[in-house]
């Protein structure tokens, strides 16, 4: 039987109301990618979850399937978000499927490229707030309040319900949950999907690290960040919406939320790059978090084996990239200026 999408091959698993109407672009199914080197370096068994690979290039598809399908089917006719970026994407491209009108809400410039032109291309109404993805929330939830548009942020309940898919995957691939599972932690659905599918699936739980970036760790300093700050715009988020569940997985978990800086995340995405895997800034920051702990043993990843949750694909971003490098050198078409620079 090919494979027909999350809710299809896990739907007795996630609360989904009888109404659903399944909007579905075959998303999940992400690989676990080895990373025999650094695996090597830190002792552990290494694993990304590489959820860079969905159909829109981010995990938000992976809830995004439950909440269109349920919209669609309680005949919703719009849709709207708030966004960094890979939400807004998202929901462009499931709405369009389901043949809803999208309309997002991003922070004035502060949305990487190649979630900008996704939203544009999959033909979502796209609105520059002046003010911060938080600012952009409250306002859509507002609306939500007064009109009959959906909201699909993962303050809707039914993207937690297609997020807990991932760990459901991981399970069903291992046999059981890793040790260790690190991830960004941004708005913190995910972290919350994450640890209620852990627990709902019964194959053993992982501790959980949470990793935000140090000029946005609202759940790191204890209090809203009222200007959040970070070159990895995805999590660029000062109020979390479901803040307390991520504080929660974390303690039950017995993991932790900590903080990167910028720095640690760039390396972090070079390391990745250099084992073949190009993935969007925020989406490093687990990886970074996990250097950072397993430098003084703190998190015990020796022997363990440690799943890392790359969340978005590196094309998301690409000005993180093109911004910094040198330009290629130009040289004429010519094969003896060619050897001549390369080496034989
Ligand atoms: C690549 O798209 O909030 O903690 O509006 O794009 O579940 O919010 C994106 C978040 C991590 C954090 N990695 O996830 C949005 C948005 C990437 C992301 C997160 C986001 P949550």
């Amino acid at each position: 039987m090919p494979y027909q999408g999350l809710i299809h091959r896990y739907g007795p698993y996630l609360n989904l109301p009888a109404h659903t109407q399944i909007v579905s672009l075959l998303e999940g199914n992400t690989p676990l990618v080895p990373l025999p080197g650094l695996a090597r370096e830190l002792n552990c068994e290494l694993f990304v979850k590489f959820e860079g690979l969905n159909p829109t290039g981010s995990f938000k598809d992976r809830g995004m399937t439950a909440a269109i399908s349920e919209a669609l089917g309680r005949r919703v006719k719009t849709v709207i978000c708030a966004s960094t970026g890979n939400t807004a994407a998202s929901a462009a491209a499931y709405a369009a499927r389901a043949g809803l009108r999208c309309i997002v809400l991003i922070p004035e410039g502060k949305v990487a490229t190649g979630k900008l032109a996704g939203a544009i291309a999959y033909g979502a109404e796209v609105i520059q707030i002046q003010g911060s993805f938080d600012d952009a929330l409250t306002l859509v939830v507002e609306i939500t309040q007064k009109t009959p548009i959906a909201l699909v942020n993962s303050i809707n309940p039914y993207r937690i319900e297609g997020q807990k898919t991932s760990p459901f995957e991981i399970c069903d691939e291992f046999g059981s949950a890793p040790d260790w599972l690190c991830l960004p932690v941004g708005n913190a659905g995910n972290i919350t999907s994450y640890w209620a599918g852990f627990k709902q699936y019964q194959k053993g739980l992982p501790r959980i690290l949470g990793v935000q970036a140090e000029g946005a760790a609202p759940l790191v300093l204890g209090r809203p960040v009222e200007k959040p700050e970070t070159i990895a715009t995805a999590i660029r988020i000062g109020k979390p919406a479901r803040g307390e569940q991520a504080l929660e997985a974390a303690h039950e978990s017995n993991g932790k939320i900590i903080a990167v800086s910028d720095a640690q995340i760039l390396d972090a995405q070079r390391i990745l790059a250099s084992e073949g895997l190009w993935v969007e800034p925020a989406s490093a920051a687990g990886l970074a978090g996990l250097i950072a702990e397993t430098g003084s043993d703190r998190i015990e990843a020796k022997g363990r084996r440690v799943v890392i949750v790359c969340t978005g694909h590196g094309m998301k971003d690409p000005s993180i990239i093109t911004e910094s490098f040198e330009i290629p050198q130009v040289i004429p078409a010519d094969y003896q200026t060619l050897f001549d620079m390369i080496g034989g």
